[in-house]
């Protein structure tokens, strides 16, 4: 197989945004954290050659393809990455799943109910490592919240309370994309960035049992895409929703997703109140976690703002010395420091390819409950 020694011949599927990001984990994570296998670079995919072949070169893969068939067939690519858009994540998965690799597949898991039990389980049959990219799980601030979480030093929670607010598609002028058809990329803000806060509310409060929610349109048509392109197409896909959920602990939530919220960047926003405290975390703000707890003396009592950069915090011995922050791309170094440890050991590390297919449950209902106009469970 393509463990050679503690090598991995890692195959990228996507270059844009998220193979850039993830391309930065593969180079960074052996120079921090001493994982076995170490991931090589091997190949990077895409359709267009001259885009491909450029993005090999700048992101530090050996080669490059254009057909992912290519990366099943070798013996030197163990894992599969998959950062294409969405329509393509079952295909890729299915097939690279059914030649024995590993596989990381960027969120959400599929674009529908139905493609990401069929994920689920062919991730099941092949007995492989099988993860899913929510890569802010793994920000040092969340893992602090989910520490407070699970030692009962919040006391039982009662509220989770969220948001995911952008403002990248605001001008109406804007071109169409795979983002905005719903049979390329499943839903809009939805699935797009409510998806990270479902699957961060699943890791930090548990499952979710029922929801209520609403979506909207505000921009139905954009200029047609490409070079020259004349006219418009029709935006099928949802630019903001917004759903209440009940945990099966019996905690109520609340969240909102949009990409029209003009002067929010990456505002992920979450909250969460206990019976003895509460933590707010901001990802704009990423080293840092609010924290209260409601024992404290009256006169001193409120937030306090924690940076997370202790030697003792999650991942953070592995980078610098205490104030010195990390950013957004160490989520993706930390996310594949644990799934090479998952390969070494032979265990899918959480988000599992069932837990992509829980998160995607719960978009499910939501899609539901607002054709319906009710409460659905999930
Ligand atoms: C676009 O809205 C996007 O790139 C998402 O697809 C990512 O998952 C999110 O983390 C940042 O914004």
């Amino acid at each position: 197989m393509a463990e050679t020694g503690a090598e991995i011949g890692v195959g990228l599927v996507g270059y844009k945004f998220m193979g850039r990001a993830h391309s930065t984990a593969y180079r960074q994570v052996r120079h921090f954290f001493p994982v076995d296998p170490a991931p090589r670079m091997r190949v990077i995919c895409g359709r267009s050659e001259s885009a491909v072949r450029a993005a090999a070169d700048s992101l530090g893969w050996e080669e490059h393809c254009t057909d992912y068939r290519s990366l099943l067939e070798r013996d030197d690519v163990g894992l599969v990455d998959i950062c294409a858009s969405g329509e393509v994540h079952r295909e890729v998965a299915l097939a690279a799943l059914r030649a024995g690799k590993h596989v990381l597949c960027e969120k959400p898991l599929a674009n529908t109910l139905d493609e990401a039990r069929e994920m689920r389980e062919a991730a099941g049959e092949a007995g492989t490592v099988a993860m899913v990219c929510f890569n802010y799980r793994r920000s040092p601030a969340v893992q602090l919240a989910s520490a407070l979480v699970r030692e009962g030093r919040l006391g039982e929670i009662r509220h989770w309370r969220a948001v995911y607010l952008q403002d990248w598609l605001l001008d109406p002028a804007l071109p169409m994309s795979w983002r905005l058809r719903k049979e390329t990329a499943g839903s809009g803000a939805l699935g797009d960035i409510g998806s990270h806060l479902v699957d961060l509310a699943h890791f930090l409060v548990g499952p979710i049992t029922e929801v209520v929610g609403l979506a909207e349109n505000f921009i139905g048509e954009r200029p047609r895409e490409g070079d020259g392109a004349a006219g418009t197409d029709r935006v099928t896909v949802d630019d903001a929703a917004a759903f209440l959920a009940r945990f099966a602990s019996g905690a109520t939530g609340t969240f909102e997703a949009t990409r029209l919220a003009p002067g929010r960047k990456a505002y992920e926003s979450f909250e969460i109140n206990g019976s003895n405290g509460s933590v707010v975390f901001n990802l704009e703000r990423l080293n840092e976690l609010q924290v209260c707890f409601a024992d404290d003396p009256a006169d001193v009592s409120g937030f306090r703002t924690v940076l997370v950069t202790e030697p003792g915090h999650p991942y953070v011995g592995a980078w610098w010395p205490p104030g010195h922050i990390v950013g957004y791309e160490h989520t993706f170094v930390h996310t594949v420091k644990d799934l090479l440890d998952g390969i070494g050991s032979g265990r899918s590390p959480a988000p599992t390819f069932d837990d992509g297919y829980r998160c995607q449950a719960v978009l499910d209902a939501v899609e539901r409950s607002i054709e319906d106009r009710g409460w659905v469970r999930v």
